[in-house]
């Protein structure tokens, strides 16, 4: 393939509700997303930050930055476009791993279309749907938390996160066990928001039976993490943390965490993300596919990644309805708890033109 051009088109699309984590709140799904054009098809993918650079270093602004001046040149240089020469083409720019990931999974959708296959074939699926678990922010008071833990699992969801603060811990969880039971599949998701300090208050989750206990320490501390896992029976699992399936291998290996959250953008795309999944896999480490509130653009490869074998917790991997009263695609639908595993060419969706014309904001050129 030869690269033609890349553009983006920036979109703001309104939260059913507002979400709030440890790290703020979002009331809008405000991104852009990424169409690349080749000489044999053209490729869709979404850039998976924010805004504001709370989550993680990246936002939406800087990557469109990263892409135009360092990624797309580099790329552009390839004599021959193959999405599996990307990834070597971009090392040399450090960290920016959700803005390559983008590049790449919009070279990967044109790429799998020019051959008429699905992501989830190329990547190894072996599942055509996949159960799916919701992520419940943290609200203003627990009648609130169980109102809406209540809705999702009358929806069917199969298994429940909590984000948690300091102040917003112990309570919630107590509440959502005494209320749904001890057979509710049931987790916790700190975003960073505590230090080792914390150990002796976050060991008192452990009489909770959680499935595992998310990013408690600051992002990069794997010591710390370890220290942490020592002292808790809670699983760790890391979000924040890992960065590349090496990471994952120095984690694995240094006891800082027991389960795994794969995120392709955190880790520069699905090419990485399988080899995340391979190397947990490979440990006996139980993997699932996290979210980042994606419109069905970043959703519809996430499902085929959640098909391969090593995923076997329920991802953040929600229905369209759980974010968006309208999504950018035809929307992701829950039956029975699971959402479909697509089955079309490349990534297997594409925005529709009316709801690209209601959220569409910027259209710009990165390369022409
Ligand atoms: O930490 O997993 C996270 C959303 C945005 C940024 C980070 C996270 C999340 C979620 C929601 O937990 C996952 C989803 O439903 O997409
Ligand atoms: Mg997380």
């Amino acid at each position: 393939m030869k690269l033609e051009r890349a553009e983006l088109v920036h979109v703001a699309i309104p939260l059913v509700s507002p979400f709030r984590t440890s790290f703020g709140t979002m009331t809008t799904k405000d991104t852009f997303l990424l169409r690349v054009v080749t000489d044999s098809a053209e490729g869709w993918s979404e850039f998976a930050a924010d805004p504001e650079p709370l989550y993680c270093s990246e936002f939406v602004a800087g990557a469109e930055t990263v892409l135009r001046d360092f990624l797309l040149p580099r790329v552009a240089a390839l004599p021959v476009l193959d999405t599996a020469r990307l990834a070597p083409a971009m090392a040399k720019v450090k960290g920016h791993e959700l803005a390559k990931a983008a590049l790449e999974t919009a070279v990967l959708d044109a790429e799998l279309r020019s051959y008429g296959m699905p992501l989830a074939t190329y990547l190894g699926a072996v599942r055509e749907r996949v159960p799916a678990g919701v992520s419940v922010g943290i609200r203003r008071t627990l009648a609130e938390l169980l109102d809406d833990v209540e809705g999702y699992l009358a929806d069917g969801y199969v298994r429940i996160k909590l984000k948690i603060e300091p102040g917003w811990d112990l309570e919630p969880v107590r509440a959502v066990r005494e209320r749904f039971g001890a057979e509710l599949a049931l987790q916790v998701d700190a975003n960073t928001a505590y230090t080792l300090a914390d150990a002796e208050h976050l060991r008192r989750l452990d009489e909770f039976g959680l499935l595992l206990i998310e990013e408690p320490l600051a992002e990069n501390n794997l010591y710390a993490h370890a220290r942490l896992q020592q002292r808790i029976t809670t699983p760790v699992c890391l979000d924040e943390s890992l960065h590349s399936a090496a990471d994952t291998a120095s984690a694995i290996a240094m006891d800082a965490c027991r389960v795994v959250n794969v995120k392709p953008a955190r880790v520069g795309g699905y090419l990485e993300a399988r080899r995340v999944h391979d190397v947990a896999h490979a440990h006996g480490v139980p993997v699932w596919c996290g979210g980042m509130l994606e419109t069905g653009i970043g959703r519809a490869p996430n499902l085929a990644l959640a098909a391969l074998p090593g995923f076997t917790l329920p991802g953040d991997t929600s229905a369209s309805a759980r974010y968006f009263a309208e999504d950018i695609t035809e929307p992701f639908v829950l039956v029975d708890g699971q959402l479909p595993v697509p089955r079309s060419p490349g990534i297997g969706v594409r925005p529709l033109p009316e709801a690209l014309r209601r959220f569409g904001k910027e259209r710009r050129d990165l390369y022409v």
